[in-house]
């Protein structure tokens, strides 16, 4: 069978269903032809293989290629300077309220222009793609006006062409109210809903719609109009929910087929069984949990025991997660999330794909994705939620290059 490339002497851990744990192979080898995955799996029942390029991989491991399924990856400035208020006692719904917070990043986002959106992103991107990131999601929401999002939607998409990673885009236009609709929240929706959601559609930059479900952000009835028109425009949706209080938003989320309801510290038993109930995926986000001294922990064991998939991500933002490493991810969700190790790596591979509706295509090691792979000089997968700071990336492969 002909096939442009083959990874050799490997040891997986495929992910795939089916495979108990981590799905490992020991005596594993990969073929990739025309970017996707050719086989997969034992290398003494590869069916012959004709291959352009032979990698050795000497008893390395190959995961699929990491996932970063909720990032603000773009954004102008940061917020250092609040992080010390914090230090110093303030919170971050008092910061917020004095006009700190998300409108000062909303400012500075808004004062550069496309290449300085990218330009300040890239650093960011790259430190994602060092540690074998093939997949990154990136919101908007710092713009909160239609030619702002665009922009950093526009953005987002180029990152997708300079850099070879796959972007997956969220519009987050209700994220926080525009400093030109004080007080007009329902009014800032109309403008969503009318207007953004559907130009924006139609020019091809939105893969999902997200909201900020949340005291300081929207509310509920509010997040079911971006969903009503989100839904309209055939547009998937995901939810910021109860993050800092429970407003009920998972609900919401499984109501509307959601992909994910993201954060949950505050989460019900009702929103774990409607999220089982509709295969929402939970995305979990350890970093914003530390960076903020949260104590309420996501309730865990309960979306464990429900059988709701959980997904972990950087959240990366200069306000509650400055965070850009995926390997620090999973080491805090396994020392402050007890979550296991095949959880975490589940979190950041296949359970990551799913939460942005892209499990037919990557997040495993199976037939037919594309050929996204991470080789890595460990000894044990647990090496990669273990270590903090140590980068054991041997090489990454994006489709199949
Ligand atoms: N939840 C978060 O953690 C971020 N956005 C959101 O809706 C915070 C964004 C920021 O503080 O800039
Ligand atoms: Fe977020």
């Amino acid at each position: 069978m002909d096939c442009d490339r083959v990874w050799t002497n490997a040891r997986l851990a495929s992910l795939a269903p089916g495979r108990p744990g981590l799905g490992v192979v020991d005596h594993g080898l990969v073929a990739s032809r025309d970017g996707r995955i050719l086989y997969a799996g034992p290398a003494q029942d590869a069916p012959a293989l004709n291959p352009a390029n032979i990698d050795d991989c000497a008893g390395r491991w190959i995961t699929p290629g990491l996932i970063d399924p909720h990032t603000h990856l773009i954004h102008g400035g940061d917020r250092a300077h609040e992080f010390q208020l914090r230090l110093a006692g303030a919170t971050y719904e008092e910061i917020a309220r004095a006009g700190g917070g998300i409108a000062s990043t909303v400012k500075a986002t808004r004062a550069l222009d496309e290449a300085g959106l990218i330009a300040t992103a890239l650093p960011r991107l790259d430190a994602l793609i060092a540690e074998g990131a093939t997949t990154v999601e990136i919101k908007s929401g710092y713009g909160l006006s239609l030619e702002h999002e665009r922009r950093m939607l526009l953005a987002a998409r180029r990152l997708g062409e300079l850099r070879p990673v796959s972007i997956s885009t969220t519009f987050l236009g209700a994220h926080a109210l525009p400093p030109e609709f004080a007080g007009d929240a329902d009014g800032y929706i109309d403008l969503v809903c009318r207007e953004m959601i559907p130009t924006l559609a139609a020019e091809g930059l939105i893969d999902a719609v997200d909201a900020f479900c949340e005291g300081i952000g929207f509310t509920l009835d509010q997040t079911r109009r971006i969903f009503d028109a989100a839904r309209a425009h055939g547009l998937p949706v995901k939810l910021h929910a109860e993050q800092l209080s429970n407003q009920h938003g998972a609900a919401l989320a499984a109501e509307f087929g959601a992909l994910s309801a993201d954060h949950l510290e505050y989460l019900d038993d009702a929103g774990i069984a409607a999220m089982a109930k509709s295969g929402v995926v939970a995305t979990l986000l350890p970093g914003a949990y530390y960076f903020m001294r949260e104590t309420h922990l996501p309730p865990i064991a309960a979306l464990r025991t429900a059988g709701v998939p959980m997904a972990l991500a950087t959240d990366c933002n200069p306000g509650t997660s400055p965070l850009t490493s995926l390997f620090l991810t999973m080491n805090m969700a396994a020392t402050l999330f007890r979550m296991t190790v095949e959880e975490c790596l589940a979190g950041v591979t296949r359970e990551a794909a799913r939460a942005l509706g892209q499990i037919d295509n990557v997040g495993t090691l199976e037939v037919g994705k594309r050929c996204d792979l991470a080789i890595w000089d460990i000894e044990r997968p647990a090496e990669l939620v273990y270590r903090m700071g140590l980068n054991p990336l041997h090489a990454r492969v994006w489709r199949g290059q």
